[in-house]
């Protein structure tokens, strides 16, 4: 299915009215405020975030899955979903693959095609936590950890395939999530774990080309719930200053312990020139995947706080990062789920580029909490949705991307299509 110019600009023009007058009210407002209303539109405008291909489909959990219906089936299929996603909100133009899920068999036809939809490949990502089938040695008890030299040089030789996949589709980066560590105290000799995982980390730091960045992730536990080789920043940036100048650390909302500072974490981060990429979601508990704002929308403010610092620092080019939304969809529709997530993401990044930044320094400066806390409170109490639907307008997406989404009654045309018991390849 694709959704035309003309169903978007039909839908605007029911509500462009209204959002004219709330956005020419705001852009008032925030002018009195001294706030660059056009400069901040157009950051938004060039603001996109990349979708994994594996969360097209319902993700479910170790308790079972409920598939939605109409998931694509094919990698052509999670493309054009992609490329509803796009043209319904204009800031999803790309996509990170997951290897050996969506493995491209003809990649110049794959590049074709997303480059119809305006997608561009963002980091590609290699799998050592699952055995394939037909995968000569297990992965069971870790990958670029293990103790056996065989199962090391089996991952890396993935990962150096994953490269090779990502170099074939125009693709710049490539992430690392391991699932390596163990479940028992004594099970595992943890510096060997982790100098194991370091020596294979350079054989494919050594394979990456020009021009590319490798992304390390952390997280804290599970699948392994005593220990993981990469469990937080400082293991990830420890490994990524070992390695060189390509290394950069992936932060992920979900893969931190409860009510860990994530916003300080990426502040140093950007600070030490290690920030690499960002995987969005949200979560109560754990690693949950939630939509992204859902649980802690402050957070999330607190945190583009830092990364608009992060931002500016790179010459106002926000595409310096690798965003992606990494979340997992069991009881919304995936679709939807994902531009509820952009839209998250957009308004805290809205939120945060309104906060007066001289005022704010002045306030810690002179050691005044109660003025900080008002100048972040001030940006973040903001109704900032007629600036994120004003860029929307601009790039011509719809003015809800949700709300034409249904209209168009998505879901329900790709059920026809597709069937409603297709399952999405993956998870
Ligand atoms: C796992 O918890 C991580 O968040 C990964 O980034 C990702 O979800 C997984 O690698 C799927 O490929
Ligand atoms: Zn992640
Ligand atoms: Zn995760």
């Amino acid at each position: 299915m694709i959704i035309e110019k003309e169903a978007v600009e039909s839908f605007n023009r029911k509500y462009r009215a209204k959002h004219e007058r709330q956005f020419s009210w705001l852009k008032e407002e925030l002018s009195e405020q001294g706030v660059d209303t056009e400069a901040l539109v157009a950051q938004l405008q060039a603001f996109q975030v990349a979708i994994p291909s594996w969360a097209l489909g319902t993700g479910g959990t170790r308790f079972g899955r409920f598939a939605g219906g109409g998931e694509p089936g094919s990698l052509e299929q999670k493309i054009e979903d992609i490329g509803l996603l796009h043209a319904l909100n204009k800031s999803s133009g790309a996509i990170s693959l997951h290897i050996p899920w969506d493995i491209p068999e003809d990649p110049a036809h794959i590049k074709k095609l997303a480059e119809s939809h305006g997608i561009r490949f963002d980091a590609v990502n290699s799998n050592t936590f699952q055995d394939q089938k037909g995968q000569q040695l297990s992965y069971k008890f870790g990958s670029l950890c293990h103790t056996d030299a065989a199962v090391r040089k089996q991952a890396v030789a993935h990962n150096i395939e994953v490269i090779r996949h990502g170099m074939a589709l125009g693709s710049k980066s490539l992430s690392l999530w391991l699932s390596d560590g163990s479940c028992f105290p004594g099970q595992q000799n943890l510096a060997r774990a982790f100098n194991y995982t370091l020596e294979s980390l350079r054989e494919i730091y050594e394979a990456l080309p020009e021009g590319w960045q490798f992304l390390v992730e952390y997280k804290p536990y599970e699948p392994n719930f005593y220990s993981t080789v990469i469990q937080d920043w400082g293991t990830s940036h420890l490994l990524c200053s070992k390695l060189g100048e390509k290394a950069n650390v992936l932060v992920d909302l979900g893969h931190h312990l409860p009510n860990t500072n994530i916003e300080q974490i990426v502040a140093i981060l950007i600070n030490e020139k290690r920030l690499g990429g960002f995987h969005f979601n949200d979560s109560k508990y754990g690693d949950d995947d939630l939509t992204v704002g859902s649980i802690r929308p402050y957070m999330l403010f607190l945190i583009f706080n830092e990364l608009v610092e992060g931002i500016r620092q790179s010459g106002g080019d926000s595409n310096a990062y690798a965003w992606m939304i990494d979340a997992s969809h069991n009881v919304k529709d995936p679709l939807e789920d994902l531009l509820q997530s952009v839209e998250a993401i957009l308004l805290a990044y809205a939120q945060a580029m309104l906060i007066n930044r001289e005022s704010l320094d002045n306030a810690q400066l002179a050691n005044d909490a109660g003025r900080a806390q008002q100048i972040l409170q001030q940006a973040f109490r903001t109704d900032v949705r007629p600036l994120v639907k004003e860029a929307m307008l601009r790039s011509g997406a719809a003015l809800d991307p949700l709300g034409l989404f249904r209209e168009l009654k998505v879901r329900e045309r790709l059920i026809e299509e597709r069937g409603a018991s297709s399952q999405a390849t993956g998870l």
